[in-house]
């Protein structure tokens, strides 16, 4: 009699738990092609968040009050935050964060193209916090109910805190829209700058994404790209008008039968360009991780000197 399942079984009751919209946890039997692409999906995610911070951190010396300061450094240490919830997440699949971090210093992992955009003015710091947090909760809304527990626990408390970070962007974005025609002009353009590298952070059409079948499958994405894309066109014509500013979008057009916008073509060659590496900051924002990470060696190196001699306390106590 047979004892031990073949890789076939094994795989047939995985995908029967995924379909039963059970939570794979960390210890459960998993195809290495499942591990694989979780592993990618989460660590890129984890490094989104970490490189996301510097944009913004550009105006923290320059934000124009005290009140305006404490909110957005409370933001950028969230996103620090929430890198590292995914990190851990990550390591829970058995890669050390010391190699995922090793695959974004050596260009093998990507994160989200967005960042490498520069931030030139205030209004930036608005459009990033309105925008770039309102696409990514788009996206993690429905990443709250991915098939790995681990990381959609993280999700689940990642969006709480997205939450918040979207309301900050989008009140600078009032104050400004509704202050003297120089500061509407600095939201008209941080609009303008942001709104198109904003739909390009769902990725590329459902037709050309190379892992979102997959992923479907496997309930690691809930939602296609152009999907949630659609979604966050349609709540963003709403909150443009409000602050009575003009659509980037020349297309943009509400379809009666489709119940949704209609919308102009994302410039696909420059979104290439950027995931490439050559957007107009992905030297900078490399440069500058790559630096935090050496000056960080001695705190790492601390931290496992202190690590050892508690090792050896207890070895010598026991
Ligand atoms: N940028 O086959 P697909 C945030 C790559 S968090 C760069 O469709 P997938 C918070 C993709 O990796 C923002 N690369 O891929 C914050 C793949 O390359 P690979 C991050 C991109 O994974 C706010 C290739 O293209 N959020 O912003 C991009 O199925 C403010 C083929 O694409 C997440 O990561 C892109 N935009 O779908 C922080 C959410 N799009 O790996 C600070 C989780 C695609 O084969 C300040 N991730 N690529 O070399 C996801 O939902 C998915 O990974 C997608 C891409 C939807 C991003």
């Amino acid at each position: 009699m047979k004892t031990t399942l073949d890789e076939q079984e094994l795989e047939q009751i995985f995908q029967q738990r995924i379909d039963n919209e059970q939570k794979i946890e960390p210890k459960d039997w998993m195809p290495e092609a499942y591990r694989k692409n979780l592993l990618r999906q989460i660590s890129q995610h984890a490094h989104s968040e970490v490189i996301g911070m510097q944009p913004e951190r550009n105006f923290l010396t320059r934000a124009p009050s005290l009140r305006r300061k404490a909110v957005l450094l409370s933001k950028i240490q969230d996103e620090g935050g929430h890198g590292l919830y995914l990190y851990s997440a990550a390591e829970t699949l058995g890669t050390p964060r010391s190699e995922l971090i090793e695959a974004l210093q050596s260009g093998a992992a990507k994160y989200a193209s967005i960042f490498n955009y520069p931030t030139q003015t205030w209004g930036d710091v608005g459009a990033i916090g309105w925008l770039v947090d309102g696409a990514a909760i788009v996206n993690q809304v429905s990443l709250q109910r991915t098939s790995y527990g681990p990381y959609a626990r993280g999700m689940i408390r990642i969006c709480k805190e997205e939450s918040f970070h979207q309301r900050q962007g989008y009140e600078i974005m009032i104050a400004l829209a509704q202050g003297s025609e120089a500061q509407k002009q600095m939201a008209q353009d941080s609009l303008n700058r942001f709104y198109w590298p904003s739909l390009m952070m769902f990725g590329p059409h459902d037709s050309e994404s190379a892992h979102s079948a997959r992923s479907m499958k496997w309930k690691i994405k809930r939602e296609t790209n152009d999907d949630l894309r659609q979604k966050f066109i349609d709540q963003t014509v709403p909150q443009i008008m409000f602050l009575g500013l003009e659509h980037p979008d020349k297309e943009i057009r509400w379809n009666e039968q489709r119940q949704h916008y209609d919308h102009g073509e994302i410039d696909w060659d420059e979104f290439n360009a950027v995931i490439n590496g050559n957007g107009h900051c992905n030297r900078q924002r490399m440069e500058h991780h790559l630096r935090a990470h050496e000056e960080g060696t001695w705190v790492r190196d601390a931290m496992t000197a202190y690590k050892e001699k508690q090792r050896k306390r207890e070895v010598q106590v026991a």
